[in-house]
């Protein structure tokens, strides 16, 4: 994993930084893919066969239900077992979630100074190359900087646009004992993203409730192979995240033994793929696209009715040799 720098070579790229585990330079390539700036993709191809081999841990849930307080501890946990963590917070719920990026860097400062620990927050507003290609860029950046886990905190459940927990390996779903209803209406995401539950906010009095109903919800998935775990924690006095990791680790195991990791893997590669050829196909296309005028001058035409928007559409494909 050690990068080894050619002594003739004076050019130093970001990937280069990035191996050699400079945190200004993860930061520097993180922003380039955040943009969707071209320059990133040279880098990445660098980092590229350094990537691979860090655990990528998913945690998911609602807003303030105690994602990023959680995160805190594990990484505290994990740095304690002298491991190295990269953190990908994502809020992708608003472009108003610059207080939810806030919030996460104040839940995790403590580790600012870790040089064992990278925590990356990224308020995405319409990332040009979508949400799930920048959080797969991004994630071979942290494992390329040498995370042995890497954690990525998500807003969930039930926005089809987030497939970000495909990314991760083993997904913690975090609850909360408010969320009341809310948990009925998660019963199928649950089910379909959770690799493990966990209750947090176990302290507050309505805790044993949501317990029961999140028990329940459980017990009907009588699918073969893994039961979901469900844990109480307390994030903010460190309660019952030693089981919480203990449970990440049964869950790893299971993966790695019934060849589901590897499957994992190669189905967001697959899709990491895609992702890249539906950019650049975009990127071509892009360029041809009528702008405001020539818009507005179908439109005129349109208003006289003496076309269809079809007809339009057809001629302005054939005028640039564009039929498939
Ligand atoms: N009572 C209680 N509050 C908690 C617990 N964990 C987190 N919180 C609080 O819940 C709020 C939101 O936490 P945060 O980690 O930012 O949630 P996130 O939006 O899911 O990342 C903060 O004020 C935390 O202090 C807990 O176990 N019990
Ligand atoms: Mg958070």
């Amino acid at each position: 994993m050690a990068h080894q720098q050619s002594p003739n070579h004076s050019t130093h790229t970001l990937a280069q930084g990035v191996l050699r585990r400079e945190p200004r330079a993860a930061s520097r390539l993180l922003s380039w893919i955040e943009n969707g700036d071209a320059k990133a993709i040279p880098e990445l191809k660098e980092i590229y066969p350094h990537s691979g081999s860090s655990y990528i841990v998913g945690v998911t849930g609602a807003p303030g239900s105690g994602k990023s307080t959680l995160t805190d501890r594990l990484i505290s946990l994990y740095r304690s077992q002298g491991q190295r963590v990269g953190v990908l917070a994502i809020d992708p719920s608003s472009p108003f979630s610059g207080g939810a990026v806030l919030g996460d860097r104040i839940r995790m400062q403590r580790h600012a100074t870790d040089e064992g620990v990278f925590i990356r927050s990224m308020a995405n507003r319409n990332w040009p190359g979508g949400l799930n290609r920048c959080t797969a860029e991004a994630l071979k950046v942290l494992e390329a900087y040498g995370s042995d886990i890497v954690i990525v905190e998500t807003v969930g459940v039930g926005q089809s646009e987030v497939e970000v927990e495909k990314l991760a390996y083993t997904t913690i779903l975090v609850c909360t004992p408010d969320a009341g209803d809310k948990i009925q209406a998660m019963k199928a995401g649950i089910i379909e993203i959770a690799d493990i539950v966990a209750l947090n906010k176990a302290d507050l009095p309505t805790a044993d409730h949501a317990a029961k109903s999140i028990e329940m919800i459980l017990s009907m998935n009588s699918s073969p192979g893994w039961t979901i775990p469900f844990l109480k924690t307390v994030a903010i006095e460190g309660k019952g995240v030693e089981e919480l990791a203990q449970a990440i680790e049964r869950h790893r195991s299971y993966i790695e033994e019934h060849g589901i990791l590897k499957a994992k893997k190669i189905d967001s590669l697959k899709s990491h793929i895609r992702e890249i050829i539906r950019r650049e196909l975009y990127e071509k296309v892009r360029m041809q696209l009528p702008d405001e005028d020539e818009l507005s001058r179908c439109a005129a035409k349109l208003m006289e009715g003496t076309t269809d928007p079809y007809t339009i559409a057809d001629a302005f494909l054939k005028e640039r040799r564009m039929t498939l």
